[in-house]
Formats: structure tokens, sequence, C-alpha cells
């Protein structure tokens, strides 16, 4: 089987391991995570890497320099995966990562750095609410108010873990110290359709757009669906309904992002007025002030909406990561990587999905090389990556590594 055969055999390989029979899901600290740990583990002992399994559950490989011990640039991606996801937003990134590694090993290209992949254990979030759990821990930025977020079944982040077989306690030895890293570098499939729209198949990353995350939780007052008059209903989903339509009128107006992926409507009978609106909101921009500036309006409007309507509302903070640039140094050694492939003019973009490097950048400069997805379609099982678009993006992300040797060995 040739390189890119073998990446996407074991994209479908990954894909498997779920926690529900008909589609793909897998979370932070899950069966399914020790069950994939172990076969990436597999995958880079074959890579010719030394493996471990970090106190945070991130799977890591690592391969000596040209001396032992010598500080690494990180390579990887995530392993997790949203509620019915695709097969390669997360995966193909660690997938890469080991195959770029594999090649320098089997060609002896000793690098003046080590390489470390990392498989992070949790980007998305999807299980405790707080995302990029794998990579704070890695780079140092965790919060100790974490280990008390629980998830949809009352267990906490702190239980979670000891039911993985891993230790809280333990959690600081995840921390690295940033002398011992030259940079951080991911490949990631695009998820939008900029490149696809361009026919191109590459881009270099600029920044990664900053998110914030809510939980919103819209109050008024159930009711008779029959009795109860108009002018003396207090609609909480008629309200809610309102403030969606709001977040995607100022979000287009002010050139951000928004969007409500969750909404729950209470008692939540059919013939009963509904009195609680629980609603998630998940808001980003190139840059945080835009993405600041519409959210202070959208209380406002919120609060309007709300005092017309007699229902009261509440916000919770879920998630924050402010925009994070890429490294210069580094974007010049991706745009080397795609020149390599024969694109002579790489187009260069900001990432308006969130990425690991948000939290890594705490510890070692990122920077991050985007491949072409079909339709630009992602978080859905339809996500889909053509085969010589993998080639290009593995020759480019090797010349990458390469380049940063070579201006490390120059300097
Ligand atoms: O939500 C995001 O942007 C990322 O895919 N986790
Ligand atoms: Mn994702
Ligand atoms: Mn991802």
């Amino acid at each position: 089987m040739n390189e890119t055969d073998l990446i996407m055999d074991r994209c479908e390989q990954l894909a498997t391991i779920s926690s529900q029979p008909d589609r793909l899901e897998r979370v932070h600290l899950s069966p399914e995570h020790k069950a994939v740990n172990a076969l990436v583990a597999e995958w880079m002992s074959e890579a010719g890497l030394s493996t471990w399994q970090d106190p945070a559950g991130n799977q890591c490989g690592r391969l000596e320099g040209r001396e032992p011990g010598l500080p690494a640039l990180l390579i990887g991606s995530h392993i997790d995966t949203v509620p019915d996801a695709g097969r390669y937003d997360g995966m193909l990134g660690v997938l890469l990562a080991i195959a770029v590694a594999g090649r320098i090993h089997g060609s002896h290209n000793a690098l003046p750095f080590a390489l470390e992949v990392v498989a992070f254990s949790d980007e998305e979030g999807t299980r405790f609410g707080m995302a990029l759990l794998g990579s704070r821990a890695l780079s140092g930025s965790w919060n100790e108010e974490w280990w008390s977020l629980a998830d949809k079944d009352g267990i906490t982040l702190a239980e979670a873990f000891q039911d993985f077989g891993l230790d809280p306690a333990r959690l600081p030895g995840a921390y690295r110290r940033p002398e011992n890293y030259v940079g951080y570098l991911e490949t990631h499939i695009e998820q939008g359709p900029i490149l696809e729209d361009h026919d191109r198949r590459l881009a270099v990353v600029t920044s990664i757009a900053g998110a914030r995350r809510y939980a919103i939780t819209v109050t008024g007052k159930a009711g008779h669906a029959g009795g109860t008059p108009y002018d003396r209903r207090r609609d909480a989903l008629v309200g809610a309904s309102e403030l969606v339509v709001e977040v995607e009128r100022i979000s287009k107006q002010r050139g951000v992002i928004g969007t409500v992926g969750r909404l729950q409507a209470f008692p939540g009978g059919v013939n009963v007025i509904p009195g609680v609106v629980e609603l998630s909101l998940d808001l980003r921009a190139e840059f945080d002030n835009d993405r600041d500036d519409a959210l202070a309006e959208l209380w406002a409007v919120v609060d309007e909406i709300c005092t017309r309507r007699g229902l009261a509302f509440e916000t919770r903070e879920l998630y924050r990561a402010d925009a994070v640039p890429c490294d210069a140094r580094l974007m010049r050694a991706v745009d080397a990587g795609i020149r390599s492939t024969g694109d002579e003019k790489p187009m260069a973009f900001w990432s308006r999905a969130g990425h690991d490097g948000m939290a890594v950048v705490n510890l070692t400069p990122i920077a991050m090389l985007f491949l072409r997805c079909r339709g630009g379609v992602s978080h859905h099982p339809d996500e889909h990556v053509k085969k010589s678009d993998v080639t290009a993006a593995l020759d480019a992300f090797e010349a990458a590594v390469l380049a940063i040797a070579k201006e490390k060995t120059a300097r």
C-alpha cells in the first residue's frame, strides 16, 4: 500500500472507533479515546518513534534529531470528534504528522531538532463543553476550575480522568517547557470552501479566529397552549427565536460568525407554552474586538427583546479563546513547503475554525497548513478529501519541516 493509501485506510480505521453504532463520535477520556491512543501509538512505533501517553491523555511520539535530547518541533492534531463527525477533522493531521516523521526516520535525515508527534486528546470540547483540554494541558495553560466541569451524565472531568486511568494530581506532568520546543506545525482540512472555490489544493494559515461560547437561558412562564391569550403569554421560545435571528443579522452585518447550534425548550409539551429555553452561542471573528463588539450589541438587543416580551435571560461563558496569529518564520516554511509541490503562489488566509494551536501558542510559536476538503464540508459525515490532495499535503508538510531545519542550520 502506498503512503497515501495507508493514510486513507487509517482514517477509515479510526472512523470505526466510535461510541455510536451508526455515526462517528469519540470524546475525551472515553473507551474509544483509549482505543485510538493504542492504535496511534502502534503506528507511531512503526514510524520509528518512541511513544508515551502523557498525563493529560495526549498520545505522543518522539523521533530524536542529530543528537538525543534536542528541542523538538511539535507536529500533530487532535483525535477527538464532534457528534456525527467526519473522518478527517483532526485525524488526518495526526496521520500526516506520523507519516512525515516516518519519512524522515526512513531517510535517516537527522534534523537539527527532534520531532514530537502529538495526537491531542481533546480539541472539540464535545464532552465537557470546554475545548482544547489536551493542548491546554500540554502548553501549561490549565485552569484548576475545570476539574469540576461535568459531562451530560454528571461525570466530572476529575472523575473521567480517574476512570481513564489518569491521575488529576499528575496533570502538571503534561506541561511542556518552552525551551524544549522550536515550534508547532499542524496540517488540517480547511473546513471551508475557499481553496475549492479558487481551485487550489493547499494554503498557508495566517491566524486562527478567536471564539467565545455561551450557554444562554431564556425564562418566561409555561402555560396552557389553548387557554392563554397572546397578551398574557411569556413564551420563552418565541423570544429565543428572535435572539437566534439577531445572532445571524448582527454577525452578517459586522462580518463575524455567529451560530446557535443547540436549543432546547422546556417543559417540551406540544400543548404547553415553553417556559424556559436553553441555547448555545458560538461567536468567532478574525479579530477579538470585532467579536466582542458584536457580542455587546447582541446582549443589548436580547435585553430589549426580553423586556418587550416579559422574559428574563442569563448568560454563562463556557469557553473563550483569543485570536492567534501564526508565526512569520514558520509561515515562510509552510509557504516554501507548498511551493515545493508546484504551487508558485500559495494562498494564505485565516482559519475560521479553532485549532489546538490556539493553546499551543502559549508554549511555542505555531503555524498551519490547510488542505482542500470537498464543498468545504466539515463537522459532518460527508467530510471528504481527495487522495491526490493528501499526497500534496504530505509532501508540503515534509518540505516545510525540512525548510525549518534548513533555516535553523543556517542561523
Ligand atoms: O469548532 C471549531 O472551530 C473546531 O473545529 N473545534
Ligand atoms: Mn472540528
Ligand atoms: Mn479540528
